[in-house]
């Protein structure tokens, strides 16, 4: 008996029950391929984190005594499929059984099943360990409602997981269970932005092996000063600084955005933890463990909201979207219910724009492989959203400049909460706004070649004030029936009849000029 256990570049869980000690039948396979690499243009950061962290993730395996094949990516061996991979390998090695850990993308799961049913060897598909649910748990607590709303399935976990609650086990901590309202403040400079955290990683020799592979990326990247977790030593030490130098400062500034002349705009107080937590380097319950210890051992009420708001975010949204990709693929990824067709305007890919805004936050996801979610959903999703940008363009954009971008997070995310394709089973409404929003949450209007306070006929008038007001006019029948987005159609209503037609012409125009503005 021969057993091949597959471990893929996302499945780097240190504490998962493969990892104990080495069983002389097993071989650990660990493979670099162009179906990984190319099934959307990655930013150079994550392709490079990746590898180095794979690599990293073998070395300890063998140091720990475990049989470990690793196929680099100019391997001459290498099938640059995963089950090109596998089933070379079982043929060499007298493989007679393979297994490999739920993929946490479709794509991956169909590959690896339709794979098993032919493979010729007994094939067991076994848990990451690494979520806090299972795959279809959320159909279990939605049931046959067609809406999911966040907040139930996270007070759900709260009491399931007992996190951060009392002694009882029914009363969260503090008394109340959302504190987003005191998250939502502009970053005026009252407080420092904590330094950068960064290991330093070298991955000049990773760099040269995807450049002699001549893989197509996106993005910048410094080789020799790379600022992500490659091991779980580092992704814990990430951890305890975020805590004790961002935490406190978390949820206040959650939404603050400001624009890329600060060079530590990029982070603020985020955590940038996604990537690690992603490739499953750390664990969300240790991550959300080690936040509740800190609370109660250095907590205040003024760091409740930050507390709260932070788990709300790992074992609400990350274990929500998880579900909802599990529940709703594969038809999920061809959702587009406002019927939606505009191309992607080029500059997406290079930040050459003149709203500046747009500007920023692209031209800092170019350099960081990082943008923290308010610039992800109300800068760059608002605005594919309101000039009618097709989802598939959208999605396939956020998978690959984002260094946490994996199909199972990017999409709910993107598809439902930030283009509204999903038409509404993760958002009650869709995020649609004008330049006020963006003006009230950052500074990035004062560096613009557009005047926030224009709406319409002017050639100087922020763009996001025409395109809203399209966007509620286009999308009608569907708001009127939201009691949540009806008050900005009832003010479009109101509008004097040339106001509206000016507003209506402005945006017109944008929508056929979308790769000059
Ligand atoms: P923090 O702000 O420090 O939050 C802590 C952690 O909470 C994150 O590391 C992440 O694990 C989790 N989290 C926070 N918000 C979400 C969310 N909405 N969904 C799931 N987990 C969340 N996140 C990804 O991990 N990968 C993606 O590809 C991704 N694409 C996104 C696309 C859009 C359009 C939007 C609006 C959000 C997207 N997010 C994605 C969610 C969120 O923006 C990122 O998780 C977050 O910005 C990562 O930075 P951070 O680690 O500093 O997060
Ligand atoms: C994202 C990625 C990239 C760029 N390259 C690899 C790779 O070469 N080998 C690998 O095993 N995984 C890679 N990954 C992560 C996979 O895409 C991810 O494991 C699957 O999509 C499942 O989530
Ligand atoms: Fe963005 Fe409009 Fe502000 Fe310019 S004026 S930064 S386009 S919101």
């Amino acid at each position: 008996m021969s057993t091949l256990r597959l471990i893929l570049g996302d499945q780097l869980h240190r504490s998962h029950s493969w990892c104990k000690g080495p069983d002389p039948d097993v071989t650990i396979v660990m493979m670099e391929v162009r179906s990984e690499t190319d099934y959307v243009r990655h930013h150079i950061q994550k392709v490079a984190c990746i590898f180095a962290a794979m690599r990293a993730f073998a070395d300890e395996l063998r140091h720990q005594g475990h049989r470990v094949i690793y196929i680099k990516i100019n391997d001459p061996h290498n099938k640059h499929t995963l089950t090109g991979n596998l089933s070379a390998l079982v043929h060499t090695h007298k493989i007679t059984r393979v297994e490999y850990q739920e993929p946490d993308e479709w794509r991956v799961d169909e590959e690896l099943v339709k794979w098993s049913q032919k493979a010729g060897v007994e094939t067991t598909c076994v848990s990451t360990e690494h979520f806090y649910t299972q795959r279809y748990d959320l159909r279990d607590v939605f049931g046959k409602r067609t809406r999911y709303v966040m907040e139930n399935y996270y007070r759900w976990m709260r009491k399931r997981f007992n996190v951060f609650m009392d002694d009882d086990g029914e009363r969260p901590i503090g008394g109340k269970w959302n504190y987003d309202a005191a998250n939502r403040n502009p970053w005026k400079g009252e407080h420092d932005i904590p330094p950068l955290w960064n290991p330093h990683n070298d991955l000049t020799e990773i760099v040269r092996d995807i450049e002699s592979a001549k893989i197509t990326t996106i993005g910048t990247i410094d080789p020799a000063d790379v600022p992500w977790p490659i091991t779980r030593a580092q992704a814990l030490d990430q951890l305890e600084t975020f805590i004790s130098d961002a935490l406190p400062h978390f949820g206040r500034y959650q939404d603050a955005m400001v624009s890329n002349t600060n060079p530590a705009a990029w982070y603020l107080y985020h955590s940038r933890l996604s990537f690690a937590l992603n490739t499953k380097m750390l664990t969300p319950h240790e991550v959300v463990e080690r936040v509740e210890a800190w609370w109660h051992s250095d907590g205040t009420p003024e760091t409740l909201s930050a507390v709260e708001g932070f788990i709300r975010q790992i074992i609400g949204w990350r274990e929500y979207v998880r579900g909802i990709y599990w529940s709703e693929m594969p038809t999920y990824a061809s959702l587009n219910s406002l019927d939606q067709n505009n191309r992607l305007p080029s500059w997406y890919w290079t930040g050459a724009t003149r709203m500046n805004c747009m500007h920023s936050v692209i031209t800092q996801s170019l350099e960081h492989a990082y943008a923290h979610h308010i610039q992800r959903l109300m800068i760059t999703g608002v605005f594919a959203m309101m000039a009618e940008i097709d989802p598939n363009d959208v999605d396939e954009w956020y998978l690959g400049i984002y260094i946490d971008a994996f199909e199972w997070v990017e999409m709910p995310n993107v598809r439902g909460m930030s283009q509204w394709a999903d038409g509404g089973k993760v958002s009650t409404k869709p995020y649609a706004c004008g330049g006020n929003y963006i003006n009230k949450m950052s500074n990035y209007c004062k560096g613009c070649e557009y005047t926030v306070s224009k709406k319409r006929d002017e050639g100087d008038a922020c763009p996001f004030n025409a395109l809203y007001w399209h966007f509620i006019h286009r999308n009608q029948k569907i708001l009127q029936t939201n009691e949540r987005t009806s008050i900005a159609l009832a003010t479009l209503r109101k509008m004097k009849n040339e106001d509206r037609i000016a507003l209506l012409q402005r945006a017109q125009w944008i929508l056929d000029h979308l790769e000059e503005v």
